[in-house]
């Protein structure tokens, strides 16, 4: 019988997963080693394969660490944990999971952006409390026909913005390129996309080059009347500065999916009525968890048969 290729698996994934992985490869869990670096010291080179995901990536040393790691295979679309340049130089294949979970983070988008204009959670509490025996519920902000713009135009803007377009929303985005083939209205610089809009979606990918793009003069130029949703990377937004200006009421409010140092939300943030928080979930549903951890083993697999990922990272 053949031996089956030892994987290394850098962080706890889906329980099926998991199983589905362990019926096809060798697989060691790094995360399970008593001290990840005297493993990775001692049996780092006996791996031909890793899988981590998103939020864990795989840095440089890492990749040093696993000097005979031909493949990296990526639970997430987003790559920037993952030293794509430290791979290519070494002709690592880098598999992620893009396309498949588009959806469902437009539906959170859409979600978060529903729920804090309407103040829908902020209602609900209101509810549980006994509030509504007392008093009435202030009047929320309606979000039908309104200015969105989006802040990366890719995959998932194009998602966001085709649900806008049931809205009735105006849509407008930013991008470091114009992209030609949608129907929107491209705006050269933030602030001024900013200032248009009356709701600000980002969706554009992190790493190197976006940290804190949401800077404190975008919130600015957002003004007292926009809303933020963020359903991208917490890098992106200068989050000290998103912390005053929704504390100083000099935007309406935000709807947040991810953080700057997930699992730790600002203190600070969970004392306003005018946020809606979410633990990085907008991938989080059955269907959708499902299908990256399809392509998650298909990448691997098509890596075997063919030499290459199905669906390989692009170098930036
Ligand atoms: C995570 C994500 O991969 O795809 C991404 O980039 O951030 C998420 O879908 C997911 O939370 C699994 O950890």
């Amino acid at each position: 019988t053949l031996m089956k290729p030892r994987v290394l698996q850098l962080g706890r994934l889906l329980p099926a997963l998991e199983a589905r992985l362990a019926a096809d490869y060798d697989v060691t869990l790094l995360a399970q080693q008593a001290d990840p670096r005297a493993f990775l010291a001692a049996r780092g080179r006996e791996f031909v394969e890793a899988v981590t995901s998103a939020p864990v990536g795989i840095d440089a040393a890492l990749l040093e660490a696993l000097p005979e790691v031909r493949v990296v295979s990526s639970f997430g679309v987003g790559l920037d944990r993952i030293d794509l340049a430290a791979a290519a130089r070494r002709g690592v294949a880098v598999g992620y999971t893009p396309n498949v979970l588009n959806d469902c983070v437009a539906d959170i988008a859409f979600t978060l952006l529903l729920d804090v204009a309407r103040r829908a959670s902020e209602a609900d509490r209101f509810v549980r409390r006994g509030g509504w025996l007392q008093e009435k519920f202030p009047l929320a902000t309606r979000v039908s026909g309104k200015r969105l713009g989006i802040v990366g135009m890719g995959r998932i803007g194009r998602t966001v913005a085709k649900r806008a377009s049931g809205f009735d929303m105006e849509i407008r985005y930013h991008d470091r390129n114009v992209v030609s083939d949608v129907p929107y209205g491209h705006e050269a610089s933030l602030p001024a996309l900013a200032r248009w809009a009356e709701f600000l979606v980002v969706a554009a990918a992190g790493g190197p080059g976006s940290r804190g793009l949401i800077s404190a003069e975008v919130l600015q130029a957002l003004g007292p009347q926009g809303f933020l949703v963020n359903i991208a990377r917490g890098t992106l937004v200068d989050e000290a500065a998103l912390v005053r200006a929704l504390q100083d009421k000099r935007i309406a409010g935000a709807g947040l999916d991810v953080f700057l140092d997930e699992p730790r939300v600002p203190e600070a943030l969970l004392a306003l009525d005018n946020v809606v928080l979410t633990p990085h979930v907008a991938s989080g549903t059955h269907e959708t968890r499902q299908a990256m951890a399809d392509l998650v083993l298909e990448n691997l697999r098509s890596f075997f048969e063919r030499g290459e990922v199905r669906m390989q990272a692009p170098v930036q």
